[in-house]
């Protein structure tokens, strides 16, 4: 029988994680909190009403019997276009109970991009929310992998349906763990490149662990009494984190929403459901502070009684200025976030942004400020247990002070890229993981990003390859060339710029880009379009034709 157990020795700083030879993660995660009492306490909030951690736990064992029950065997593929709901919890954590490989996706993403990850998952079952069908069915059509099963979350026969029913054709509520060790397969999540398409990450059992007890527990101070919130969805690894396994670890309450995380969306969760700990992204920040500045027009300073607003841009509430008074701190990451977002969010809310860096290699934040120690404008310190080098060219570390690329090491990096050998060579190297990220550490010690090794954007904190938009534009007939840059918008914010050498002279530049923009929203991810369009006579290039994107920037 595994004993599946984790003990944290906090006797040791850095804290070690002891972990027992037989595990499943899954038990520390969910079946711990009906050994230790939590059966009636609230796990996830949303506004159809509360899961409990007894039923969360039961909907997990009666999940992971269904896809066991699907056919799925030991380690197979369970690809989820999910949206934030607590059927992606049942799934995820019933898939791992069970033995099967979770990998949540990105729900943003087009038909073709699903195609890919069908066919490159070679998934046993496919799960996919119903608002995704569009993009989904055409995926499944085309795709050469089919998978054995097909699920809908919510709907005419799907999951919540089954789960729901009371009689025999319910599962069965009890689940033996499959045993697993540590350092085993667990979850992947995909991740996009400069080039190529995305890469399968696959991480092991013990790397949620590690990210709890580190930067949740350590660094962020996450207790039982907590509730969080997190902008950013489920399918990214800092949303994971976020919305699901810290909340879960320390058996605290998390909040979702499966709606677009807008200004108006996200206050009026926070008033509605008090969370206590709230994770945005840059992007969401500068949004959220011009609405807050649109309703309280004067500069920086809290008015004590709420203003009415004229133009009520927050959608259905009422309120004039968001009540944000049951935070105690806010997170950002996904790119760096500019210190005058901070000093602005100070001034409106009183609350202090903590800016840490993460990656779906690693998980989640390995580099952070604390609300004790940070530094705005850097990403902070290393967290517990992380290790990290600025290193030159040759991988020597560079004198203090100086630029060079960030490796870091930590116990919850991902083992290797699914089918991907070449890539997982060159990204990890030992123990070390090569971020792609160029940094130096200042005087006091604190980390400061200072922009991507690669030609690679990030856009709202999403990934964005320039080759990917420009590929989508040059299938444009008019289109002889594109080169998509990043471009700091007014925020200070990086947003996808467009350099396009047509095939002849156009009467109305206008006209076209409208038109440009038409043909993008056939393939392309809404966040991936061009925000600026220029029209150029040619492109830099180096003498063997590779274009020069660094010479079209303007930051
Ligand atoms: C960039 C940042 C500056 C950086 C992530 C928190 O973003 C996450 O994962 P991704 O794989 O992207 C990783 C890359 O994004 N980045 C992220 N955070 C920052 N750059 N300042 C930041 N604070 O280029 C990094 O290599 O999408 C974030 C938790 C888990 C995550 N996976």
């Amino acid at each position: 029988m595994p004993d599946n157990t984790v003990s944290v020795d906090r006797s040791a700083i850095p804290s070690n994680i002891q972990y027992s030879p037989v595990f499943n993660v899954a038990a520390p995660f969910i079946d711990r909190h009906i050994l230790e009492g939590r059966s009636n306490k609230t796990a996830i909030r949303t506004t159809e009403g509360d899961i409990s951690y007894g039923e969360l736990a039961q909907n997990v064992n009666r999940c992971g019997n269904f896809l066991r029950s699907l056919g799925a065997s030991d380690g197979d593929r369970v690809l989820m276009v999910v949206k934030d709901c607590p059927e992606f919890f049942y799934l995820f954590w019933g898939a791992i109970k069970s033995g099967l490989t979770p990998v949540p996706v990105n729900t943003l993403l087009r038909s073709g991009d699903y195609q890919y990850m069908l066919e490159d998952s070679t998934c046993a079952v496919l799960v996919y929310s119903t608002e995704y069908a569009a993009e989904v069915g055409p995926a499944m059509a085309n795709a050469t992998h089919k998978p054995g099963s097909v699920v809908t979350t919510t709907g005419p026969d799907s999951l919540r349906e089954l789960l729901a029913q009371h009689s025999d054709h319910q599962p069965s509520d009890q689940l033996e763990a499959t045993p697993a060790s540590v350092g085993d397969d667990c979850f992947w999540l995909y991740s996009s490149g400069s080039t190529g398409r995305p890469k399968g990450t696959v991480h092991r059992h013990r790397d949620m662990v590690e990210t709890c007890v580190h930067y949740a527990v350590d660094t962020l101070g996450i207790t039982e009494n907590d509730v969080c919130f997190s902008a950013a969805k489920l399918f990214f690894a800092y949303g994971l984190g976020n919305s699901m396994t810290f909340p879960l670890w320390v058996g605290a309450t998390t909040v979702l929403s499966d709606q677009r995380p807008s200004p108006g969306m996200t206050f009026e969760i926070i008033e509605r459901f008090k969370p206590t700990l709230f994770f945005g992204v840059p992007t969401l920040y500068a949004a959220q502070l011009h609405v807050m500045d649109e309703i309280t027009p004067t500069s920086g300073e809290i008015h004590p009684t709420p203003l009415p607003s004229p133009v009520n841009k927050r959608g259905a509430s009422k309120l004039a200025r968001p009540d944000l008074s049951s935070l105690r701190a806010c997170v950002s990451a996904g790119e760096a976030l500019p210190a005058d977002i901070i000093r602005r969010w100070r001034e409106r809310t009183g609350l202090t942004i903590l800016d840490g860096i993460g990656s779906t290699e690693a998980l989640h934040i390995f580099i952070s400020n604390r609300l004790d120690d940070y530094s705005p404008g850097s990403s902070g310190r290393l967290v517990p247990s992380y290790d990290a080098k600025i290193v030159d060219e040759a991988g020597v570390p560079v004198a203090p002070g100086e630029i060079g690329s960030l490796i870091i090491r930590g116990g919850s990096m991902a083992g290797y890229y699914w089918n991907s050998p070449e890539k997982t060579a060159e990204t990890m190297v030992g123990e070390w993981v090569n971020t792609g990220d160029t940094y130096l550490q200042d005087e006091a010690g604190y980390y400061v990003y200072c922009g991507r090794s690669d030609d690679m954007l990030k856009v709202g904190g999403i990934w964005c390859s320039p080759v990917e938009i420009e590929n989508c534009l040059i299938e444009h007939p008019k289109v002889l060339e594109a080169a998509i840059v990043g471009r700091a918008d007014d925020d200070q914010l990086i947003k996808p710029e467009a350099y396009i050498v047509l095939t002849s002279s156009t009467e109305s530049e206008e006209a076209l880009t409208q038109e440009l923009l038409t043909h993008c929203r056939n393939t392309l991810a809404r966040y991936k379009f061009p925000r600026w369009f220029n029209y150029v006579d040619d492109l830099p290039k180096t003498a063997t034709g590779k274009i020069q994107r660094f010479k079209l920037r303007q930051t």
